[in-house]
This record gives structure tokens, sequence and C-alpha cells, in this order.
């Protein structure tokens, strides 16, 4: 079945067709909802063709491909992208025109899949668009959330969170096959069966996969991403509903439905729970089965399995799979340990977003056990195996085998679930090269000395097809006038605009579109939060997850002390520069000191905003539910990248890549990606501050005391006692205040106090700097010019090259 014509006139008709058929509406009655969806799904007309050519092809030619397993994908709006990657958009927008439809309007009708919390899952979104851009035959295999990252409003300057039911309104992009659906087991007991081992499991649910595709970039491919919801195996039980129990003849399926209901919205520190647990499982085991019994011909050898298939685990959230694989090979297929091990080896490959211990998954014996009984065996039986090769390997050293064991013994029995992956990976990277230095000399030191070769780095990326070309529209066009569309697909051809970072009409007009998005950005968050943006003032921008490592409220005291210093007249209203400071951040619910920080920087904002002799001079606006439809509007429109988290402890950072795509300067300390971006652009185009990674550790291996920094630096020391006053919570010293001040003054376990005065030093170079529009765009555009290796298309080469060994290019 060919594609419709790319014509305005086959557009209509599939459009209008789907007004009809498929919301069964005339259009004049059609609700801008069914207008949507009719789009959307003529839109998926286009790309469907390509997807089953992709698919057949893939099936004959036996192709290898990349699964990337991933329990988060942040996937954004779909329409405008997918618009994009067709080549649709001046044919849609023209034949809704023709109808009397403003295409914008119907931009704002779709509600983003919020299947992920922040960097990871981001990630995964942007790598699957470039696998599918670099024609990359692969596959993303992960969870379909019920609902999704929470939805954050504020009350009274508090987060308060409210459920993302994102599906509410139908969704056009998914196509669900619950014929190929998948039966999950759990629980139950193990038993002897001939000389191998039985699982008899106690329960079970039905995994059923929605595909989405994910288009490359005007290149005809399309891939899948494949998203497994669960289902009761026995949805509903007539006998016990004709006795009379109701709620027990529905029991079963609530229970099943619970398991792929929500995302688990921490993002740093996992809480164990069990459905967590069963959620990894559920995905992982759908998604073996899937590959192994409906991707993979009937009768395929799967010890040829690695010239198949690589399964990229993003984190440790997906690495139940290796016990699953070995269970399918040796239990399910009777296949001896070892070559089922060299199988899995093989076909496996970590990467590790996180530097922060509490973030390494851990799960209890006494949980896996009884969730998972035959995979807690498997894994004890990997770990024997693994602890005799370091025995060998380093004879006597019984600590550094206690050490490197994948069950720890305390603080009880558990599975160190960063141990198994790098065990059974055949390669485990960073995100950055700090990150992977990291890693290897201090988080698994142990196993990198043990296996050099297995350590590797690769460098995150993201996809410019979202974050420049269709978040800055018009400063894709100043780049495309000047150097082509090249860069769309090749990042790195935007060095060509080096030389024009010297020409002061390009700096000019390149200022004019900073200029005009600052008014887009003003508009859309009046409309959508009633909220005020000065639009010529300096846009100062923070936005990422709240985390105390990342140091939002470093921010909030460079705010704070130029407060006081103009409200104690300190310093001149007019020597200082107009400045809107943006934040943009969730916390995880139970994350009391995260949700603590929003309100005091809500707090601090109402202060400011409502003070009339600031005359408007410094402005903090905090939109809530900060997301990828909101980055897309607000990363074209900033002039100051705030990266501030303590040195070695941001595995890379994406946000940051995107703002220098989108021309705005970096403040920044030498921590994950932003090292590379200020390699690449420059030290005079960075505003570098802070302790280094081991000036860190050497300060907290000293011991840290931050009362020393607040009593010695008195601008420091009026920034806190103005917070602590009450001067921003209504007179009130405990809540929020209070207990930020103290934990500041006597823990601050990312040292904020101790890179105080160096941030201010480096926000005065800012304002210095900022006076001179000239220098500073000349510096925006060399931001621009130079970041092209943050491209996610060269990660995946990456991970081509270093990770995955495979060409597994189709060239059809
Ligand atoms: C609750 C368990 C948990 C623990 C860690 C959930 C999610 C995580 C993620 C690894 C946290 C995360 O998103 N890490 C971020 O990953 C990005 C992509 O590599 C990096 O750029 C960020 O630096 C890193 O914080």
């Amino acid at each position: 079945m060919a594609a419709p014509d790319h014509t305005v006139e086959a557009f209509t008709w599939h459009f209008l067709h789907e007004i009809n058929f498929g919301q069964g509406v005339d259009l004049y009655r059609a609700s801008a909802n069914d207008k949507y969806l009719a789009l959307a799904r003529t839109v998926r007309h286009y790309l469907a063709a390509r997807w089953l050519v992709n698919l057949r092809h893939q099936h004959e030619t036996q192709s290898k491909s990349v699964a990337y397993l991933s329990a988060e994908f942040l996937l954004g709006p779909q329409l405008e992208n997918n618009l994009l990657a067709a080549g649709l958009e001046d044919i849609a927008a023209q034949s809704l025109a023709n109808l009397g439809i403003d295409i914008e309007e119907l931009r704002g009708v779709e509600v983003e899949p919020g299947l992920g919390n922040g960097g990871l899952g981001r990630l995964a979104a942007c790598f699957i668009d470039s696998l599918a851009t670099l024609n990359v035959p692969s596959v993303g295999y992960g969870i379909r959330y019920e609902y999704g990252i929470f939805r954050q409003t504020f009350v009274d300057g508090k987060q308060v969170e409210k459920p993302d039911n994102w599906l509410a309104m139908g969704s056009p992009w998914e196509i669900a096959h619950p014929e190929n659906a998948v039966e999950v087991t759990f629980g139950g007991h193990v038993e002897d069966e001939g000389e191998g081992r039985r699982w008899v499991p106690a329960w079970s649910v039905l995994g059923v996969p929605y595909n989405y595709m994910v288009p490359g970039y005007l290149n005809g491919r399309v891939n899948t991403l494949r998203l497994w919801s669960a289902e009761a195996t026995k949805a509903f039980d007539l006998k016990i509903f004709n006795a009379g129990d109701y709620a027990q003849a529905v029991r079963a399926q609530t229970f099943a439905e619970n398991i792929s209901k929500v995302l688990y919205p921490e993002d740093s520190t996992p809480q164990g729970k069990e459905l967590r647990l069963q959620q990894q499982y559920f995905f992982v085991a759908c998604s073996l089965r899937d590959f192994i019994e409906t991707v993979l011909p009937e009768d395929y050898d799967l010890h040829r399995l690695p010239e198949r298939i690589v399964f990229q685990l993003n984190d440790t959230h997906p690495v139940i799979a290796v016990p699953e694989l070995m269970r399918l090979l040796v239990d399910e297929r009777g296949w001896d340990w070892d070559e089922a091990w060299a199988v899995t080896q093989q076909v496996f490959a970590y990467t590790c977003h996180t530097l922060l211990p509490e973030a390494l998954e851990v799960w209890s014996v006494e949980l896996l056990g009884r969730l998972l009984p035959r995979h807690l065996e498997i894994i004890y039986r990997i770990n024997e195996e693994f602890l005799e090769k370091v025995r060998e390997a380093y004879p006597g050293d019984e600590l550094r085998v206690r050490r490197m064991s994948i069950v720890a013994e305390q603080p009880e029995r558990a599975i160190r679930m960063a141990h198994l992956a790098t065990v059974a990976g055949h390669k485990v990277n960073g995100v950055a090269e700090l990150h992977s230095q990291l890693l290897a000399d201090k988080v698994l030191h142990d196993f990198a000395e043990l296996w050099p070769e297995k350590f590797t780095n690769v460098t995150n990326g993201v996809t410019p097809r979202r974050f420049v070309r269709l978040a800055n529209p018009s400063l894709s066009g100043l780049i495309t006038e000047a150097i082509g569309d090249g860069w769309v697909t090749d990042l790195e051809q935007l060095r060509r605009l080096e030389p024009l970072a010297e020409d002061a009409e390009f700096r000019r007009r390149f200022r004019e579109v900073k200029a005009l998005n600052k008014r887009e950005l003003a508009e859309t968050l009046w409309v959508r939060d009633g909220l005020e943006l000065a639009g010529d003032a300096m846009v100062d921008a923070m936005v990422k997850r709240l985390h105390e490592y990342k140091r939002q409220s470093l921010k909030l005291l460079h705010i704070v002390s130029l407060y006081e210093g103009i409200s104690s007249g300190r310093v001149p209203l007019e020597s200082v520069t107009p400045r809107t400071f943006v934040f943009g951040a969730k916390a995880a619910p139970g994350y009391v000191r995260a949700k603590e920080t929003i309100e005091l920087i809500n707090a601090v904002g109402r202060t400011i905003n409502e003070d009339p002799a600031l005359e408007g001079r410094l402005k903090v606006v905090f939109p809530p539910n900060y997301n990828v439809t909101l980055a897309e509007r607000l990363i074209p429109a900033a002039d100051l990248s705030e990266q501030i988290s303590l040195a070695g402890k941001e595995a890379s950072g994406t946000g940051n890549m995107k703002f220098a795509l989108n021309g705005a300067l970096t403040i920044g300390t030498d921590d994950g990606a932003n090292v590379e971006i200020r390699q690449l652009v420059g030290d005079d185009n960075f505003f570098l501050f802070g302790m280094t990674e081991p000036e860190a550790a050497a300060l907290q291996s000293k011991g840290y005391e931050p009362g020393e920094y607040y009593e010695s630096d008195p601008q420091l020391k009026a920034a806190l006692d103005l917070i602590a006053s009450g001067a921003f919570t209504e007179g009130d010293r405990g809540g929020a205040a209070g207990s930020i001040f103290s934990s500041l003054t006597e823990r601050d376990r990312f040292m904020a106090l101790a890179d105080f005065r160096s941030y201010m030093d480096a926000q005065a170079r800012v304002e210095e700097a900022y006076a001179d529009h000239e220098a500073w765009s000349r510096s925006a555009v060399l931001n621009v010019a130079r970041s092209g290796f943050f491209s996610s298309d060269r990660s995946i080469r990456d991970y081509l090259d270093r990770i995955w060994g495979a060409d597994p290019v189709d060239h059809s």
C-alpha cells in the first residue's frame, strides 16, 4: 500500500476521510480534538506506508538491530515532529488553511506523553529519533504508563501534584496489538526438573504492545517504539460476580493493570517499592519474549542472537533482563549455563546515568526472592562464577570480593543492580567524559581495574530536529540562509557559522531572533500561566529537575544577594542589569527539601516581583509543570544557561547542550558535559566558576564546615540572614526558609556556600559581558557554531563504533 501523494489535495482527502469516517463527524461540527485526532491520523497514513516497507525489509534482510530498553521515554509533543520528519509541514498547513483551520490551534490540543522524569527519559527519546534518522534498524522497548509524570501546580507557591491523565482525549500516535500480548508470570516457587530447575509462578498478567512510529528525518525510515500495557489474564471473574462479590470479581483486573498504571516520579532516590520491580520485570519479559518469538524467524538459532540484536540497558532499571534471558535459554531451551552466559554477555551493554550512590538501585533478596525466585537463583549463580574470577585475579583479597559482589550483605542482603549490569554487559559507558572517568576511577573502580577494556564513554547529545529546527524556527532560518540546511542531519556543519560571529549584520539578525523568541515566550507564559515576562531583560534560565546536587539553592542565593544589595542601598539600582530569572523544576513528591526549595523560590519571587523599588529590573518567573512542550518555548529565548551543579555530581546534563545550541551562554562548573561544552566553545565564551571535582572531593574529605563560609563572607551572610529573617515568608522564620537556612549553614552536602563567592564573581562577569551586546552576541554565535558535537546523531554514531560494534546501518 503506497503512501498517499505529497499534495495538498491528497492530504485534504485523507484529513476529511478521518474527520468523517474516523471521528464520525462533519467538519462544520468537528471539535478541536476531532480535528487534531484526524490530523494526527492523516500524518500517520503517510508514515505508516514507510513503516511497513521497513519492517518487511528488515524481515527479509535479517539485518542486525538495536533494542533500547528504557523504563522512561520522555517523548514530548508528537504532531510537529512527525510533520517535519515526513516533510508535510507546508502541505498540512495549506490543506487545513483551505478548510479554514489554523494548524497552530490544533498544535495546542496535543497532550505530550510525559512517560519520563527528566534527563534519562528525554535522552532515550532523542536517541530513538537519531537511530531512525541514521537509518539504524532499531526498536525502543518501554512501558505505556496510563499516567505519566505528574502535573505540577502551585498552591501558595507550594508544589501540588495532579495525576497526568494523558490518554483521556485519545492517543492517535499509538496502535494496539492485543493479539501479540505476552503473558508475564510472577511469584511462586522453583523446583527441580531433571537436572535443571523449573519456575512454578503464582500469578500472571498480560502485556499488550502499543506501537508508536519513530520517523527518521526526511529519510523514509520509520522505526518502532513498543510500549507495554498490563492487563489481567482473566479480566473478569463471572462466577465470583454471580456469587455477588463484585469487588473481588474485578480485583484481579485492577491488580494487574496497576503494573503499568503510573510512572514512578523519582529520578534519583529509588524507593525500593515492589510495584517498581514488577514494572521493570514486566516490560523486560515482554520485550525479550517479543523479540525472540515475533521479530526473529521461527526456528532461529539463538546462538547467533548477537548477530541480530544488541540490548542497550538505559541505566539499571531494565537489568533484570539479564537473568530473564538466562532463564529463557537455560530453563526453557535447555542450554547449558556457559553457552547461555556467552550469548547473554554479547547481547547486553549498560549505560550508567548517575554518580549519586543513593541513585544506584539495590533490590532486597527478600523482595526479589518472593517476586522472581528463579531469577534470584540465577543471579546467585552469576555472582558465584564472577567472584571465582575475582578470586583468581586477586587471590586472598576477600575485601575486594565483598566490595565487588553482586550480592550485598550489609545493611541487608540485597542485589546491587549496577554490579549485575557491569558483570553481564560487554560494555559499560558513562554519559560524559568526566562521568565515565569518575565511574572508572571511583564508583565502579574495582571493575574497571579488572576489565579496563569494558569501560568506555559516550557523551550525551540532543536531537537538533526537535531542539533547534522545531523549537527555534527563526534561528533555523537564519542558519539555513547562511550555510544551507545540511546542519539538521549533520550538526557539525554549524562550524561554518564561525566567521559570521565577526559579521555585525549577522549578529544584529541573531539578536533579532533572540528578541523574537523572548516575545513569543512572554506570550506563551501569559496565556499559559498569567505570568509576565519583561520583554527586554536578560533571560537567565535554570530548568531541570529539582535536586540539591543541581543547586537551585545557589541560584536562589544569587537572587537574594542581589535583592539584599539593592534593598540595603549597597547596590545602586541602575547598576543592576535588568534580568528575569526563569525557573522550571519538578520535585519528586517525597523529596521534602526539594519541595521546600520550590516554595522558597516562589516566596522570594513574589517578594521581588511585588517590590516597587525594583521597578521591574529584577523579576522571578516560575511557570509550573515544566515539560518538553515548555522547554521548546523557553530554551530559544534564554540568554544565560545555569549549569551550576557541584562538580562531580551531574553525570552529563543535556539541557546545557540545548541552551548552547540555541545561542545562550553558559554559567557553569566543570561538571558533566559542561567540561566538553567549555572546551569546544572556548573559555572566553563560557562563564566558568567553582571548585573542580578533585577540589570538591578534597574539601569533602578534609571536612567541610559550611558555617565558616557563612561567617567569613558578609554578602553570603546577609543573604542567608535575610532568608532566615522570614523577609520572604511573611515573617515565618520556620518552614521552608528556616530549614533551608539551617541545612545550608549546617550541612550543605553539595557545598553551595563554598562555591558562592566564585559564583557571584562569575555573575558579575556576566553582567559586564551582557552590557556589550556585540561581544555577547558574538559569543552566542560562537556557542551555536561550536556545539555541533552535541547532536544525539554523533552520540549514536559513537555507540555504533564503540559499543554496538556493528554497522547495522540499513542502506536500502
Ligand atoms: C528512582 C530511581 C532512579 C534513579 C536514577 C530513576 C532515574 C534515575 C536517572 C538515572 C536519573 C537521570 O535522569 N539521570 C540523568 O541522566 C541524564 C541522561 O544521561 C544526564 O544527562 C543527567 O546528568 C543525569 O542526572
